[in-house]
């Protein structure tokens, strides 16, 4: 298994509201000690210089442990920072704009709801593929159709990328979507903002070691 493949297990996605009480660094901290093993800093409403100042404070947070941070939709963000790479979606620049500017050795992410957009996923500019929503969940409201666990290995079964599954996830789902094919779990609301943020990623790793 390739070392992305391992990194996508469990990958937090982090939320500014759901992370408020703690705050975003000491969220990531906790999760990490739980066994999330990649970090997304997504935060749809900041500007870019303070993603990249967040960014440096959660990259420091995070040295030395292996996992490695992306960062959503801000491309410039992410090589300002020197984070690990970006994640994009469908309407964001495109990938083949989003590999120009990170450049070959970074780690591009791209969100893909349809057959026809995993298809469309050129394998030489992106690393690997967000999946989803498997369910409808309240943390992102303009969602498309939930596509279950069937829609997610149909999705999984049309590319060779690295993908992982996203969209309601709880520690109960580990095991149909590692056996739908997926890499892992992004997760928002399980890990954010839950009382015990080490206890809920440990969850998730304690269910995925059952799968
Ligand atoms: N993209 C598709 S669903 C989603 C994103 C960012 C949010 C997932 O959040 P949660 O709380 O894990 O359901
Ligand atoms: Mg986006």
């Amino acid at each position: 298994m390739t070392v992305l493949r391992k990194s996508l297990r469990l990958y937090l996605v982090t939320d500014p509201q759901l992370c408020a009480s703690r705050g975003v660094i000491d969220t990531v901290r906790c999760a990490v000690s739980g066994g999330v093993s990649m970090v997304q800093l997504r935060d749809k409403s900041a500007q870019t210089h303070e993603r990249v100042e967040l960014a440096r404070a959660i990259k420091k947070a995070l040295s030395g442990s292996g996992v490695p941070l992306v960062i959503n939709d801000d491309v410039d963000a992410a090589v300002a920072a020197d984070v690990d790479g970006a994640h994009i979606g469908q309407g964001d620049l495109t990938p083949a704009q989003a590999r120009a500017r990170l450049g070959p050795d970074k780690i591009l992410g791209l969100s893909c709801e349809t057959a026809q957009t995993v298809q469309g996923a050129d394998p030489s500019i992106v690393d690997y593929l967000g999946l989803g929503p498997v369910f409808g969940t309240a943390t992102k409201t303009d969602h498309a159709a939930p596509i279950g666990f069937d829609g997610l290995a149909r999705l999984v079964a049309l590319s060779s990328l690295p993908a992982v599954a996203i969209g309601g996830l709880k520690a109960e789902h580990a095991s149909a979507v590692l056996k739908s094919g997926a890499d892992g779990l992004a997760v928002v609301s399980a890990i954010c903002g839950q009382p015990d943020v080490a206890a809920a990623a440990r969850a998730f790793s304690f269910q995925e070691g059952r799968a």
